[in-house]
Formats: structure tokens, C-alpha cells, sequence
């Protein structure tokens, strides 16, 4: 082999190294700045804490938001509510399971599967009717479901699943 064809080598070599190095960091999730609100836990493909993925508020803010109007059993009247899907915020801890324990403040938690995710537009709710939700408020983040246009899911077990003050979801 000649000179200059090793130094072609390493060349082509540096470059493709480089390529994996940045589509490594498309996936992989920056460290958070700001306080923690949200700790993804459990089967977490792109842990940015140990081996847990945790968001802060501006973290939260960049995934897909979606926005839902609906009446619940916890307001008079329809709210809207906006946030990020549940979907984005597993997709972007790298999730990886069939269940999810979303776990409350209290440490009331209840189990929602993954496909709920998947085949509703599940939020976790920052704001109401344009308004953070504050603790008080059951924020920071709720989960809510599309309750006006699914009334297949106005039954108790969605309710139960209905977790407000979320501060981890662990994936099994
Ligand atoms: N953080 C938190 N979320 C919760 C609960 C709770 O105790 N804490 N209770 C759940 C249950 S079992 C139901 S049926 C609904 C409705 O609760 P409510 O009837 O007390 O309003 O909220 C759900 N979300
Ligand atoms: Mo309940």
C-alpha cells in the first residue's frame, strides 16, 4: 500500500466516523439547563442523566406540542389545554417498552400503555385556556385525554388514568 493511499484511507475513515458522530447527537437528548420537571425512567434508549432521560421546561417546550379542547370531570366547562404529546416525549427519551407508570407528586400512579400514546393525542398539559399550570393547579404537567373527541374514553379507567402533578414516567 503507498503512501498516499493510506492517507486516502484515513481520510475516508475521519469522515465516516464524523457522519456517526452527528447523526448520533440527532438522537441523542442535550442536558437539561433549568429545573427538572420531567424524569423519564426505566427502558430509556437516550438517557441524558445517568440512565434516565430528564426534561426541563424549555426541553419540553421544543417537542411536538398539540393543543386539545375538551370538557373534563376536574372543570366546568371545555378547557384548552396545551403541551407536549405523550408520544414526543417518549420518542425523544429513546422509550422502548409496551407500559408506562406515570407517577404523581403524591406518588398516586397509574399504568397507561404505551398504545394509548400511540393511538390518541395523549398530552401531558403545561397550560390551561393559555395559563401554566402551577402545582396548585395540578401542574406542572396533566395528562390529558381527548375526552370531547373520543367519548369512547369518558369511563372511569381513562380517568384513573388521568394523572395530574406527573413527575416521572417510567417505562416497563
Ligand atoms: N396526581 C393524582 N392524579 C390523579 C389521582 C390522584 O389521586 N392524584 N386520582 C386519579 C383517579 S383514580 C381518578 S378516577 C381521577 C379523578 O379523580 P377525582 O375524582 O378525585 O377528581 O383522577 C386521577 N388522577
Ligand atoms: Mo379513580
Amino acid at each position: 500500500m503507498t503512501c498516499r493511499s493510506v492517507i486516502l484511507k484515513v481520510r475516508a475513515f475521519i469522515v465516516l466516523a464524523g457522519f456517526a458522530l452527528l447523526s448520533a447527537q440527532a438522537i441523542a437528548l442535550e442536558a437539561p439547563e433549568g429545573p427538572v420537571l420531567l424524569v423519564v425512567s426505566g427502558k430509556v434508549g437516550h438517557p441524558n442523566v445517568g440512565n434516565e432521560a430528564h426534561f426541563d421546561k424549555a426541553m419540553l417546550e421544543t417537542l411536538e406540542q398539540h393543543e386539545t379542547i375538551t370538557r373534563t370531570p376536574w372543570y366546568d366547562g371545555a378547557v384548552r389545554f396545551s403541551g407536549p404529546l405523550g408520544r414526543a416525549i417518549l420518542e425523544a427519551a429513546g422509550a422502548e417498552g409496551v407500559n408506562t407508570r406515570v407517577v404523581a407528586l403524591n406518588e398516586y400512579a397509574a399504568t397507561i400503555p404505551v398504545s394509548d400514546f400511540e393511538n390518541y393525542d395523549v398530552i401531558l398539559a403545561m397550560q390551561a385556556n393559555g395559563k401554566a399550570l402551577r402545582i396548585r393547579d395540578q401542574g406542572p404537567l396533566f395528562v390529558i385525554y381527548p375526552f370531547d373527541e373520543h367519548p369512547e374514553l369518558l369511563n372511569e379507567e381513562i380517568f384513573s388514568r388521568s394523572v395530574w402533578q406527573v413527575m416521572r414516567i417510567e417505562v416497563e
